[in-house]
């Protein structure tokens, strides 16, 4: 239990988790008040600051986040994941979105504090996760040495420099985790601030939209369609709209939906994307963002569909991204009036980067 005392410090690991970087916690180890938790976090990360001087948050949102981890009270998970985004320059801590790069790490640092146990003989620890933020399950299998999770590896994912272990998430239930619906609108395809989009919610709400029909390429760096201020204003109102046709209010202030351009790949896999993760650009692409648009390219009518290029027969969706690629598995069941996700699931690594205590910023109080 934290006293959070001026100089107490708060166990903590540090960890790489896919593309992203984050602090995981045991619950047990912070305030079990969300507002107590809360403000604690953003003592922690440095925020409010555009540069989180005073913190370990990394100054943009891939590198401001929290996995909050402890035992499960559903039999059939071993843990409960909670992830929580901490704004940077804004003084906010949201747990409406999942993520699932930091859920890479989730399997590994579950081991390590011993929540889940691994027999020494065994090679492969498998670690049932509930997604705490929007329901669904994933399943992390990841390589064990002597019951500790091993990180080095040969494999390599676009976005992170050299290479890992590997760390296989199968997904299930995420379909409409967050919205209610995979096709939250109830249409493959919509018209919102007069563009067409197809919004999508397998695991993230993601609204996906031809490049072409904003007047770009889709094929621009980050920093120019960061720098494209006409773009953000017309991806902004596209958003506002989109987000309460989703089911999800007024988005003003909120996380989600992710905006993803799409293209046609130019890289040999299946399309091409950048997305707004909903202000800044992603350097690559959000794993359940990736997984939402994977499924969108394989409903036929979509945006994703249309830019769609396929090699081969095959339930892999090579998901272009502005550091590279991301494969990711889905099997849908078109049979029925809407819809069914029979399959989903991905390839990350994830990295042990510290461990020990942090301290945070004194309180008010
Ligand atoms: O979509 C970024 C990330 C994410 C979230 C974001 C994520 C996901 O890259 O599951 O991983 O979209 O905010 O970490």
């Amino acid at each position: 239990m934290t006293t959070d005392r001026d100089g107490d410090g708060v166990r903590c690991m540090l960890m790489r988790g896919g593309t992203s970087k984050g602090a995981y916690f045991l619950a047990g180890d912070l305030p079990a008040d969300p507002a107590a938790r809360d403000d604690l976090l953003l003592r922690i990360m440095g925020s409010p600051d555009p540069r989180q001087i005073d913190g370990i948050g990394g100054a943009h949102p891939l590198t401001s986040k929290v996995a909050v981890v402890g035992p499960s009270d559903d039999p059939g998970m071993d843990v409960d994941y909670l992830f929580l985004q901490v704004g940077v320059d804004q003084a906010f801590v949201t747990d409406k979105q999942n993520c699932g790069n930091i859920l890479a790490g989730v399997g590994p640092f579950a081991v390590e504090r011993g929540l889940v146990s691994v027999p020494a003989t065994d090679t492969e620890a498998v670690v049932r996760i509930r997604l705490v933020n929007t329901g669904g399950t994933a399943v992390a299998s990841f390589p064990v040495e002597h019951g500790r999770p091993v990180y080095r590896g040969r494999r390599a994912i676009s976005g992170v420099p050299g290479t890992a272990a590997e760390i296989r998430l199968d997904f299930q239930g995420t379909a409409g985790s967050t919205c209610g619906r995979l096709l939250p609108t109830g249409a493959i395809v919509d018209r919102f601030a007069g563009l067409e989009v197809t919004c999508v919610d397998n695991g993230m709400p993601v609204v996906v939209v031809r490049a072409t029909d904003l007047g770009v390429t889709g094929h621009e760096t980050v920093e120019e369609l960061e720098g494209n201020a006409d773009l953000r204003a017309t991806v902004e109102k596209l958003r506002l709209e989109a987000g309460a046709a989703m089911g999800l209010g007024d988005v003003g202030q909120a996380t989600i939906p992710k905006m993803t351009l799409v293209s046609p790949p130019v890289a040999g896999g299946t399309l091409c994307t950048r997305s707004f993760i909903p202000h800044r650009v992603h350097d690559a692409i959000g794993v359940l963002g990736a997984v939402s648009v994977a499924t969108a390219a394989l409903l036929p009518g979509t945006p994703a569909a249309d830019v769609a290029e396929w090699s081969g027969p095959g339930t892999t969706v090579v998901v272009e991204h502005p550091t590279g690629t991301f494969d990711v598995v889905v099997e849908l069941d078109r049979s029925g009036p809407e819809p069914q996700v029979t399959r989903a699931g991905i390839v990350r690594t994830a990295r042990k980067l510290f461990d020990g205590e942090v301290f945070p910023r004194p309180g008010d109080g």
